[in-house]
C-alpha cells in the first residue's frame, strides 16, 4: 500500500531509549493497553532508570509480540481529536512474551520478586466466568485444563494461581492485582474467581492470597478504536517510519484506582488518575452511561447501516435515543460519584461519540454481547423496574442485540457474529418462528439473563414488541417512533 502511494519504503520505528527494569506484568496487549495504562505508565516513568518497566503477556496470538518486538517494545500512540492529531512514542513496554509458546517463561516473570503488579486487560470473556451468576465457569474447557495442570496453564486465572503458589512456596509476597476490565467492581470480581480457582487446587493457597494478596478495583475510560493499515500508512506519511504497533485513540481519558496495593507503584496519580477508597461508583456511572449506550449504538446503529459510531449519532434519532436513555432511564438508577455531574458527564459523552476523527465501528462493539449485556444495560433495566418502569430505550437496544445475534441484517446480509456464544445465540434465535417467541428462547439462557428480569412480563413484552418492531419495520424507523 505504500508503494502505491508512492511513498518511499520507510525505515521501521526502534527503540531508542534504554528499557526500564521489569515490575509489572500485564495481561493483555492489544490497542487498548496500549493506548491507556502502558501510556499512563510512560508518562510517569523514566525509562532510562524505572523499574516499572511493563512485560506484556498475550494469552492466545503472537501478533502484539510481533509488532513490537522488532521494534523493541516501542510504539506511537496517535491522539486524534476534533481539533486535529498528535502523537507520542511510548517506551514502558520492554518485552512481551507469547503464552501458549512458553507458558513456564511467562511464570517465571510473575515468580520474579521484582514484579510489584499483574494487570489485566484481558476483555469480559478473558475471565472464564458465567456473566448472570459472576461464578468461574468450571465447564470451560480452558480452565478445567488450568485445575489440573497448573505449571502450564491457558488463562490468565491459572497462570495467577500458580505464579502465586510460586511465591508462597518461595516464602515471597505476593504481587497486587490489577483489573483494568470494563466489569464492575471487578478487582472483588478478580479476586473471587482467583480464590474460587485455588481452592480447587489448595486451600491452604486460596487462604495464603486471601490474606496477602490485593485486587484494587479500577475504572477504565479511553476509546480505542482496532488499528487499521490505513492508519499504519498515515502514520508512515506523517512520520517516515513504519510503526505495526501503532495505535489510535480519543484526547480523553480517565483511570480511577482504588488505594489497595500489597507493595509500590508507580506514581500514575501525577499522570492524572484518581486514587480513590472506592472506585463502584465512578464505574457504575462509566459501564452504565458510556458503555450502555455505546452497546445500543452498536447494535441499533448496525442494524441501521451506520458502520461508526460518529454516522451513528450524527442521525438526530440516535443522539436524541442516548439523551432520553441517560435521562430517563440510566441515570435515575446511579449514586453520583464524587467530582463527577452526571448531565455534565452525559454531554461529555455525546461530544465525545461525535469525534469524526476516531473512526469507531458499530461491528468492533457489538462484539460479544453475551458477556457485555449484563453490566451495561440488564443491570439498569433491573434497577429502573424495581423504580416502577419499563425503559424503552434499553429494551429496544436489547431487541436489537437479539436481532444481530439472529445473524441477518436488515438488507439480508448475514453478519458477522463475534461471540463466545454466537452458536447457542443464533439456534436460540432461529428455533423460534416469530419475534415473540425468538425473545423468549433467548431471555432463556440463564448464562446472561437473571430470572427476576425474564419472570417480569412487562419487561418481556417491552422486548417482544421491539423486536417485532425491528424486524417489520427496521431499527431507523424504530428509533424515530421512540424519540418523536
Ligand atoms: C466499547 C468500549 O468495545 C466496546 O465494547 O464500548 O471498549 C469503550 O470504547 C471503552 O470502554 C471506552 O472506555
Amino acid at each position: 500500500m505504500l508503494m502505491e502511494a508512492g511513498l518511499p519504503a520507510n525505515p521501521r520505528l526502534t527503540r531508542t531509549l534504554p528499557a526500564a527494569k521489569a515490575g509489572i506484568v500485564h495481561f493483555g496487549p492489544g490497542a487498548f493497553f496500549r493506548a491507556f495504562g502502558a501510556i499512563y505508565t510512560n508518562d510517569v516513568m523514566d525509562p532510562a532508570t524505572d523499574k516499572w518497566g511493563i512485560v506484556a503477556v498475550s494469552l492466545k496470538s503472537p501478533t502484539a509480540r510481533d509488532q513490537l518486538m522488532p521494534q523493541g517494545g516501542t510504539y506511537t500512540a496517535i491522539e486524534r481529536g476534533p481539533d486535529g492529531e498528535k502523537t507520542q512514542k511510548i517506551n514502558s513496554i520492554v518485552d512481551v512474551l507469547v503464552a501458549p509458546e512458553d507458558p513456564q517463561a511467562v511464570l517465571a516473570q510473575m515468580a520474579d520478586p521484582a514484579i510489584e503488579i499483574v494487570s489485566l486487560t484481558i476483555t469480559e470473556k478473558g475471565y472464564c466466568y458465567a456473566p448472570a451468576t459472576k461464578r468461574l465457569d468450571q465447564t470451560n474447557a480452558d480452565i478445567q485444563h488450568d485445575i489440573s495442570n497448573l505449571d502450564a496453564p491457558r488463562t490468565a486465572i491459572g497462570f495467577i494461581v500458580s505464579a502465586l503458589n510460586q511465591r508462597r512456596q518461595a516464602g515471597q509476597k505476593p504481587f497486587t492485582l490489577l483489573s483494568c476490565d470494563n466489569l464492575p467492581s471487578n478487582g472483588q470480581l478478580l479476586r473471587n474467581l482467583t480464590l474460587e480457582f485455588a481452592k480447587l487446587v489448595d486451600p491452604a493457597l486460596a487462604q495464603w492470597i486471601s490474606t496477602h494478596a490485593a485486587f484494587p478495583s479500577t475504572m477504565v475510560d479511553r476509546i480505542t478504536p482496532a488499528t487499521t493499515q490505513a492508519d499504519i500508512d498515515r502514520l508512515a506519511e506523517t512520520e517516515n517510519y513504519v510503526d505495526l504497533g501503532c495505535v489510535v485513540h480519543e484526547p480523553f481519558r480517565q483511570w480511577v484506582i482504588e488505594d489497595n496495593f500489597v507493595g509500590a507503584r508507580p506514581n500514575w496519580e501525577e499522570a492524572g488518575a484518581q486514587i480513590v477508597a472506592n472506585v463502584d461508583a465512578h464505574e457504575l456511572m462509566k459501564l452504565r452511561c458510556l458503555n450502555g449506550t455505546h452497546s445500543s449504538l452498536a447494535y441499533l446503529g448496525y442494524l441501521a447501516g451506520y458502520e461508526l459510531i460518529s454516522e451513528t449519532v450524527a442521525d438526530p434519532s440516535f443522539a436524541k435515543l442516548c439523551h432520553q436513555m441517560w435521562q430517563q432511564e440510566i441515570t435515575p438508577t446511579l449514586p453520583t460519584p464524587e467530582g463527577e455531574d452526571l448531565p455534565a458527564y452525559c454531554q461529555a459523552l455525546m461530544e465525545r461519540y461525535e469525534n469524526k476523527a476516531i473512526k469507531h465501528r458499530t461491528w468492533q462493539i457489538a462484539m460479544d454481547g453475551s458477556q457485555k449485556l449484563p453490566q451495561r444495560l440488564l443491570g439498569t433495566v433491573h434497577d429502573c423496574l424495581q423504580m416502577g418502569h419499563v425503559p424503552k430505550g434499553l429494551s429496544l437496544a436489547i431487541a436489537g442485540w437479539m436481532r444481530f445475534v439472529g445473524g441477518v441484517d436488515e438488507k439480508g446480509q448475514l453478519i458477522e457474529v463475534r461471540d463466545p456464544m454466537a452458536a447457542q445465540l443464533k439456534h436460540a434465535y432461529d428455533a423460534a418462528n416469530n419475534p415473540a417467541e425468538k425473545v423468549l428462547s433467548l431471555l432463556a439462557i440463564h448464562q446472561i439473563f437473571e430470572p427476576q428480569l425474564t419472570e417480569n412480563q412487562q419487561f418481556v413484552s417491552a422486548v417482544q414488541a421491539a423486536l417485532s418492531g425491528l424486524i417489520h419495520k427496521g431499527a431507523r424507523q424504530m428509533v424515530a417512533e421512540l424519540t418523536q
